[in-house]
């Protein structure tokens, strides 16, 4: 058996990442799952790149988190995140998942509930992702709550997100995120995101207008002290770049039924949605999906930058 020995850092941070943590250069973290489980080969893998590259043009360092034969890596190369795009049966991480990956030697994407927890232990305040887990649809039934909420309600880090995914039961998820002390604060909306969609339609109590007041917001959390929760920046998908909320809607129903017929459940559920959507809507869903993950990418670096400046 192959188990990770005495000595050996269960973590390993890449020198690049590194290096900008102890200068104080913004750094923003990325999750794998999405590029694993949410979108489409090839294409995954000119993402997880592209969305790279949108860290380094607005002056950040991008840290991509993955499990690699039981490494934590925060800050992948380019061989790591090509595993991460096109390794078979690659494991979907959550945080639960990290001491059996790395006592095993497994390899794994990491969700937001990982990646949130790797990222602030190696001191990443920032991250971006495309649209958080959450309560799901049927949720008094069979009671699958993400595991990211959680995480993120004893967690310090700042999420940049779209919203929850569109799949879930939205106004559950928001109900459990006040319950749990995560602050929600729309970027310049009034209106909690939609994911695919511009608007979820539902009301937000904060809105947020330029990445320094984001930076405020986690200064006062560093001020107020307590416990350790979570910002989540909740940054709309434009809405010319969304997907039609009528094809939404109707492709939803159609992939929600077949979940239920194919007794999808558990972890599988959210990739299985997911999928369903892209080809349903023609691949529209995953154009609006990738549109609204380079939004977060982007301000993710401009509230990193922010944070740094007003850290320094
Ligand atoms: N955002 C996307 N696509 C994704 C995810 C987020 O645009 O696939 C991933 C994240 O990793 C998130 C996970 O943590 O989906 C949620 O999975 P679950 O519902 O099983 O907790
Ligand atoms: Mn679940």
């Amino acid at each position: 058996m192959h188990t990770t020995g005495p000595g050996e850092a269960i973590i390993r941070t890449s020198e690049e990442v590194a290096a900008a943590l102890a200068s104080g250069t913004p750094v923003v973290a990325l999750e794998t799952t999405i590029i694993s489980h949410g979108l489409p080969q090839p294409r995954n893998l000119r993402v997880a790149v592209e969305l790279e590259e949108l860290v380094r043009e607005a002056g950040a360092v991008p840290a991509t988190i993955a499990v690699l034969d039981g490494v934590a890596r925060v800050g992948l190369d380019k061989s790591m995140l090509e595993r991460v795009a096109t390794e078979p049966g690659l494991r979907k991480l959550g945080f639960r998942d990290l001491p059996l990956a790395a006592a095993l030697r497994a390899s794994g994407a990491t969700t937001v509930s990982a990646t949130a927890f790797l990222a602030a232990r190696a001191g990443i305040r920032v991250f971006a992702t495309g649209g958080l887990g959450g309560v799901h649809r049927g949720w008094t039934v069979d009671q699958d709550e993400s595991a990211d909420l959680d995480a993120l309600a004893r967690t310090r880090i700042t999420v940049v997100c779209a919203g929850v995914k569109s799949i879930l039961d939205v106004p559950a998820t928001l109900q459990r995120l006040e319950t749990r002390g995560v602050s929600v604060a729309g970027y310049r909306t009034d209106t909690f995101p939609g994911f695919y969609l511009h608007t979820s339609g539902l009301p937000v109590d904060w809105r947020l207008s330029a990445p320094e007041e984001a930076a405020a917001v986690m200064r006062a959390q560093d001020r107020l002290g307590g416990p350790e929760t979570a910002l989540i920046v909740a940054n709309p998908v434009p809405a010319a770049e969304q997907l039609d909320p009528e094809l939404h809607d109707r492709v939803l129903a159609d992939a929600l039924a077949a979940a239920e017929r194919e007794g999808v459940t558990g972890q599988a559920i959210t990739p299985f949605l997911l999928d369903f959507l892209v080809r349903g809507t023609g691949g529209a869903s995953l154009e609006a999906n990738l549109a609204a993950v380079r939004g977060n990418t982007r301000l993710a670096a401009r509230i990193a930058a922010a944070y740094s400046a007003a850290s320094a």
